[in-house]
Protein backbone atom coordinates (compact mmCIF):
# COMPACT_ATOMS: atom_id res chain seq x y z
CA UNK A 1 0.00 0.00 0.00
CA UNK A 2 1.41 3.03 -1.24
CA UNK A 3 0.56 6.61 0.72
CA UNK A 4 0.77 9.95 -0.03
CA UNK A 5 1.89 12.09 2.59
CA UNK A 6 2.94 15.30 1.22
CA UNK A 7 3.66 14.88 -2.30
CA UNK A 8 5.81 11.59 -2.27
CA UNK A 9 4.41 7.99 -1.89
CA UNK A 10 5.60 6.22 0.93
CA UNK A 11 4.48 2.53 2.17
CA UNK A 12 2.24 1.84 5.16
CA UNK A 13 4.91 1.67 8.03
CA UNK A 14 6.72 4.65 6.86
CA UNK A 15 3.62 6.70 6.80
CA UNK A 16 3.86 8.72 10.07
CA UNK A 17 3.44 12.40 10.89
CA UNK A 18 5.11 14.68 13.67
CA UNK A 19 3.66 14.02 17.56
CA UNK A 20 3.97 17.77 17.30
CA UNK A 21 1.71 18.03 14.86
CA UNK A 22 -1.51 19.72 15.84
CA UNK A 23 -3.62 17.31 14.41
CA UNK A 24 -2.42 14.83 16.69
CA UNK A 25 -2.26 17.07 19.39
CA UNK A 26 -5.50 18.56 19.06
CA UNK A 27 -7.94 17.16 15.93
CA UNK A 28 -7.04 20.38 14.30
CA UNK A 29 -7.13 19.52 10.85
CA UNK A 30 -9.77 18.88 7.92
CA UNK A 31 -10.92 15.44 6.49
CA UNK A 32 -12.95 13.63 3.66
CA UNK A 33 -14.06 9.95 2.73
CA UNK A 34 -14.75 9.38 -0.51
CA UNK A 35 -15.22 6.70 -2.90
CA UNK A 36 -14.32 5.59 -6.21
CA UNK A 37 -16.08 2.89 -8.15
CA UNK A 38 -14.61 1.00 -11.47
CA UNK A 39 -12.01 3.71 -12.04
CA UNK A 40 -14.29 6.19 -11.33
CA UNK A 41 -14.18 8.50 -8.21
CA UNK A 42 -17.55 9.81 -7.12
CA UNK A 43 -18.53 13.48 -6.63
CA UNK A 44 -14.66 13.84 -6.01
CA UNK A 45 -15.16 17.82 -7.17
CA UNK A 46 -18.01 17.53 -4.19
CA UNK A 47 -15.90 16.39 -1.50
CA UNK A 48 -12.43 18.62 -2.49
CA UNK A 49 -15.05 21.81 -2.31
CA UNK A 50 -16.25 20.58 1.33
CA UNK A 51 -12.61 20.02 2.56
CA UNK A 52 -11.11 23.56 1.27
CA UNK A 53 -14.53 24.57 3.18
CA UNK A 54 -13.68 23.20 5.99
CA UNK A 55 -10.14 24.11 6.26
CA UNK A 56 -10.75 27.49 5.28
CA UNK A 57 -13.15 28.07 8.26
CA UNK A 58 -10.22 26.68 10.64
CA UNK A 59 -8.13 28.71 8.55
CA UNK A 60 -5.66 26.51 7.50
CA UNK A 61 -4.52 26.67 4.14
CA UNK A 62 -3.70 23.68 2.14
CA UNK A 63 -0.76 23.50 0.12
CA UNK A 64 -2.10 22.49 -2.48
CA UNK A 65 -4.77 24.34 -5.16
CA UNK A 66 -8.04 22.22 -5.29
CA UNK A 67 -6.80 20.82 -8.56
CA UNK A 68 -3.53 19.81 -7.76
CA UNK A 69 -5.48 18.06 -5.00
CA UNK A 70 -7.90 15.98 -7.11
CA UNK A 71 -4.84 15.38 -8.99
CA UNK A 72 -3.29 14.22 -5.84
CA UNK A 73 -6.07 11.73 -5.03
CA UNK A 74 -6.32 10.00 -8.82
CA UNK A 75 -2.21 9.98 -8.94
CA UNK A 76 -2.42 7.82 -5.19
CA UNK A 77 -5.46 5.61 -6.73
CA UNK A 78 -3.49 4.76 -9.56
CA UNK A 79 -0.32 4.34 -7.73
CA UNK A 80 -1.86 1.95 -5.34
CA UNK A 81 -3.92 -0.01 -8.72
CA UNK A 82 -7.67 0.19 -7.00
CA UNK A 83 -11.02 0.19 -9.31
CA UNK A 84 -12.90 0.26 -5.98
CA UNK A 85 -11.64 2.38 -3.03
CA UNK A 86 -12.08 3.87 0.06
CA UNK A 87 -9.67 7.33 -0.01
CA UNK A 88 -9.60 9.48 3.31
CA UNK A 89 -8.11 13.04 2.08
CA UNK A 90 -6.54 14.57 5.69
CA UNK A 91 -5.18 17.97 6.12
CA UNK A 92 -3.46 18.43 9.65
CA UNK A 93 -2.34 21.79 10.87
CA UNK A 94 1.26 20.44 10.99
CA UNK A 95 3.67 21.45 13.09
CA UNK A 96 3.48 23.59 16.31
CA UNK A 97 4.79 23.78 20.01
CA UNK A 98 2.56 22.27 22.77
CA UNK A 99 0.42 25.51 22.92
CA UNK A 100 -3.20 25.71 21.08
CA UNK A 101 -2.27 28.82 19.38
CA UNK A 102 -2.22 28.11 16.04
CA UNK A 103 0.07 31.09 14.73
CA UNK A 104 2.73 28.90 16.93
CA UNK A 105 2.90 26.74 14.08
CA UNK A 106 6.06 26.71 12.17
CA UNK A 107 5.17 23.18 10.01
CA UNK A 108 3.09 23.70 6.86
CA UNK A 109 -0.23 21.96 7.05
CA UNK A 110 -0.02 18.22 6.04
CA UNK A 111 -1.53 16.09 3.29
CA UNK A 112 -2.57 12.63 3.56
CA UNK A 113 -4.44 10.50 0.95
CA UNK A 114 -4.90 6.80 1.99
CA UNK A 115 -6.63 4.40 -0.32
CA UNK A 116 -8.10 1.44 0.83
CA UNK A 117 -11.03 -1.01 0.81
CA UNK A 118 -14.11 -0.77 3.27
CA UNK A 119 -17.36 -2.45 4.33
CA UNK A 120 -18.95 -0.48 7.05
CA UNK A 121 -21.86 -2.94 7.30
CA UNK A 122 -22.59 -6.55 7.24
CA UNK A 123 -24.54 -7.08 4.03
CA UNK A 124 -27.39 -8.93 5.39
CA UNK A 125 -28.12 -5.50 6.95
CA UNK A 126 -28.50 -3.94 3.65
CA UNK A 127 -30.86 -6.75 2.32
CA UNK A 128 -33.14 -6.73 5.34
CA UNK A 129 -32.21 -3.19 6.76
CA UNK A 130 -30.53 -2.25 10.37
CA UNK A 131 -31.97 -1.60 13.76
CA UNK A 132 -30.94 2.06 15.24
CA UNK A 133 -31.26 3.31 18.63
CA UNK A 134 -31.32 6.74 19.60
CA UNK A 135 -28.02 7.67 22.08
CA UNK A 136 -28.00 10.62 24.68
CA UNK A 137 -24.69 12.33 23.67
CA UNK A 138 -26.29 15.42 21.51
CA UNK A 139 -24.85 16.55 18.17
CA UNK A 140 -22.41 19.37 18.76
CA UNK A 141 -24.09 22.40 18.65
CA UNK A 142 -23.67 24.65 15.57
CA UNK A 143 -22.42 27.94 18.04
CA UNK A 144 -19.45 25.94 19.52
CA UNK A 145 -18.61 23.57 16.36
CA UNK A 146 -20.62 23.32 13.52
CA UNK A 147 -21.54 20.12 12.25
CA UNK A 148 -21.10 21.22 8.87
CA UNK A 149 -16.99 20.77 9.66
CA UNK A 150 -15.51 17.83 8.50
CA UNK A 151 -12.83 18.14 11.18
CA UNK A 152 -10.41 15.79 12.55
CA UNK A 153 -12.20 15.93 15.92
CA UNK A 154 -14.97 13.70 16.05
CA UNK A 155 -15.10 12.57 19.62
CA UNK A 156 -18.89 14.12 19.54
CA UNK A 157 -19.48 11.17 16.92
CA UNK A 158 -16.91 8.75 18.90
CA UNK A 159 -18.48 9.10 22.04
CA UNK A 160 -22.23 8.30 20.66
CA UNK A 161 -20.84 5.34 18.52
CA UNK A 162 -19.31 3.83 21.88
CA UNK A 163 -22.76 4.21 23.56
CA UNK A 164 -24.25 2.69 20.37
CA UNK A 165 -21.77 -0.02 20.08
CA UNK A 166 -22.38 -0.50 24.31
CA UNK A 167 -25.86 -1.22 23.73
CA UNK A 168 -25.37 -3.23 20.90
CA UNK A 169 -25.78 -1.39 17.75
CA UNK A 170 -24.03 -0.38 14.75
CA UNK A 171 -25.28 2.78 13.84
CA UNK A 172 -27.59 5.44 16.30
CA UNK A 173 -29.32 8.56 15.97
CA UNK A 174 -28.03 11.82 17.61
CA UNK A 175 -30.20 14.45 18.47
CA UNK A 176 -29.51 18.22 17.92
CA UNK A 177 -29.35 20.50 21.31
CA UNK A 178 -32.89 21.42 21.18
CA UNK A 179 -34.06 17.78 20.66
CA UNK A 180 -34.83 16.95 16.68
CA UNK A 181 -33.15 14.93 15.34
CA UNK A 182 -29.73 15.71 13.57
CA UNK A 183 -28.34 12.45 12.44
CA UNK A 184 -26.45 9.75 13.04
CA UNK A 185 -22.97 8.95 14.11
CA UNK A 186 -21.53 8.61 10.51
CA UNK A 187 -24.13 8.78 8.02
CA UNK A 188 -27.29 11.18 7.24
CA UNK A 189 -31.22 9.87 8.10
CA UNK A 190 -34.10 10.52 5.83
CA UNK A 191 -37.31 9.30 6.38
CA UNK A 192 -40.61 8.43 4.01
CA UNK A 193 -44.10 8.99 5.00
CA UNK A 194 -47.13 9.20 2.27
CA UNK A 195 -44.46 8.90 -0.88
CA UNK A 196 -42.57 12.50 0.95
CA UNK A 197 -38.85 12.13 2.00
CA UNK A 198 -37.51 14.23 4.86
CA UNK A 199 -34.31 14.80 5.58
CA UNK A 200 -32.89 17.35 8.75
CA UNK A 201 -32.46 20.65 7.75
CA UNK A 202 -29.89 21.56 10.31
CA UNK A 203 -27.79 20.67 13.41
CA UNK A 204 -25.74 18.06 10.86
CA UNK A 205 -23.28 17.01 8.08
CA UNK A 206 -24.44 18.66 4.59
CA UNK A 207 -23.63 14.74 3.28
CA UNK A 208 -22.57 14.11 -0.34
CA UNK A 209 -24.20 11.33 -0.73
CA UNK A 210 -27.37 12.79 0.97
CA UNK A 211 -26.86 15.77 -2.02
CA UNK A 212 -26.87 13.35 -4.35
CA UNK A 213 -30.52 11.65 -2.60
CA UNK A 214 -32.01 14.90 -3.03
CA UNK A 215 -30.97 15.76 -6.48
CA UNK A 216 -32.03 11.65 -7.54
CA UNK A 217 -35.44 12.57 -5.88
CA UNK A 218 -36.01 15.52 -7.95
CA UNK A 219 -34.90 14.09 -11.05
CA UNK A 220 -37.41 11.12 -10.44
CA UNK A 221 -40.27 13.37 -9.88
CA UNK A 222 -39.81 12.36 -5.73
CA UNK A 223 -41.02 14.87 -3.46
CA UNK A 224 -38.77 16.03 -0.91
CA UNK A 225 -37.76 17.73 1.79
CA UNK A 226 -35.35 19.22 4.24
CA UNK A 227 -36.95 20.20 7.55
CA UNK A 228 -37.10 20.09 11.14
CA UNK A 229 -37.39 16.00 12.21
CA UNK A 230 -39.27 14.61 15.72
CA UNK A 231 -38.06 10.79 17.07
CA UNK A 232 -41.75 11.15 16.78
CA UNK A 233 -41.98 11.60 12.85
CA UNK A 234 -38.80 8.83 12.60
CA UNK A 235 -41.06 6.09 14.57
CA UNK A 236 -44.15 7.04 12.91
CA UNK A 237 -42.71 6.94 9.08
CA UNK A 238 -43.13 4.53 6.51
CA UNK A 239 -39.60 4.16 5.67
CA UNK A 240 -36.20 5.43 6.92
CA UNK A 241 -33.05 4.69 5.62
CA UNK A 242 -29.28 6.41 6.47
CA UNK A 243 -27.10 7.75 3.89
CA UNK A 244 -23.35 7.99 3.69
CA UNK A 245 -19.71 7.67 1.47
CA UNK A 246 -18.84 5.09 3.41
CA UNK A 247 -22.60 3.39 4.32
CA UNK A 248 -23.66 4.40 1.00
CA UNK A 249 -27.51 3.82 1.35
CA UNK A 250 -28.60 1.11 4.15
CA UNK A 251 -32.38 0.39 5.00
CA UNK A 252 -33.59 0.94 8.78
CA UNK A 253 -36.63 -0.86 9.57
CA UNK A 254 -36.07 -0.23 13.54
CA UNK A 255 -35.69 2.95 15.65
CA UNK A 256 -35.79 2.68 19.86
CA UNK A 257 -37.70 -0.59 19.59
CA UNK A 258 -40.49 0.98 17.18
CA UNK A 259 -40.85 -1.40 13.70
CA UNK A 260 -40.79 1.31 11.00
CA UNK A 261 -43.47 0.76 8.79
CA UNK A 262 -44.01 -2.76 8.31
CA UNK A 263 -40.44 -3.38 9.52
CA UNK A 264 -39.21 -4.05 6.34
CA UNK A 265 -37.11 -2.02 3.86
CA UNK A 266 -39.38 0.11 1.95
CA UNK A 267 -39.91 0.44 -1.63
CA UNK A 268 -38.59 3.92 -2.05
CA UNK A 269 -35.67 2.96 -0.45
CA UNK A 270 -35.35 0.61 -2.56
CA UNK A 271 -35.75 2.78 -5.56
CA UNK A 272 -33.50 5.11 -4.20
CA UNK A 273 -30.94 2.36 -3.61
CA UNK A 274 -31.11 1.16 -7.53
CA UNK A 275 -31.08 4.80 -8.26
CA UNK A 276 -27.98 5.43 -6.63
CA UNK A 277 -26.07 2.25 -7.70
CA UNK A 278 -26.98 3.61 -11.48
CA UNK A 279 -25.32 6.80 -10.55
CA UNK A 280 -22.01 5.78 -8.98
CA UNK A 281 -21.19 3.58 -12.16
CA UNK A 282 -21.84 5.70 -14.70
CA UNK A 283 -20.62 9.14 -13.31
CA UNK A 284 -17.21 10.13 -11.74
CA UNK A 285 -13.67 11.19 -12.49
CA UNK A 286 -11.88 8.84 -14.57
CA UNK A 287 -8.57 7.56 -13.95
N1 LIG B 1 -22.77 12.65 8.96
C1 LIG B 1 -21.57 12.48 9.56
C2 LIG B 1 -21.39 12.93 10.96
C3 LIG B 1 -20.50 11.90 8.85
O1 LIG B 1 -19.31 11.76 9.44
C4 LIG B 1 -21.98 11.67 6.94
C5 LIG B 1 -22.98 12.27 7.69
C6 LIG B 1 -22.26 11.32 5.51
O2 LIG B 1 -21.68 12.27 4.64
P1 LIG B 1 -21.23 11.91 3.17
O3 LIG B 1 -20.69 13.17 2.62
O4 LIG B 1 -20.18 10.83 3.28
O5 LIG B 1 -22.42 11.43 2.46
C7 LIG B 1 -20.70 11.49 7.52
C8 LIG B 1 -19.57 10.88 6.77
C9 LIG B 1 -17.08 5.79 9.38
C10 LIG B 1 -17.00 7.15 8.80
O6 LIG B 1 -16.03 5.16 9.55
C11 LIG B 1 -18.13 7.77 8.32
C12 LIG B 1 -18.06 9.07 7.79
C13 LIG B 1 -16.87 9.71 7.78
C14 LIG B 1 -15.75 9.08 8.27
C15 LIG B 1 -15.80 7.79 8.78
O7 LIG B 1 -18.18 5.34 9.69
N2 LIG B 1 -19.24 9.62 7.33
Amino acid sequence: MKIYIDGKFVDKKEATVSVFDHGFLYGDGAFEGIRSYNGLVFKLKEHIDRLYETAHTLMIEAPLTRKQMIKAVVDTLKANKLKDAYIRVIVTRGEGDLGLDPKKCYGKPCVIIITDKITLYPKEMYDKGMEIITVPTVRNCPEALNPRLKSLNYLNNILAKIEASNAGYCEAIMLDPQGYVAECTGDNIFIVKNGILSTPSQGRLKGITRDVVLALAAKSKMKAEERLLTRHEVYTADECFLTGTAAEIIPVVKVDGRAIGDGQPGPLTKKMIRMFKAETTNTGIKY
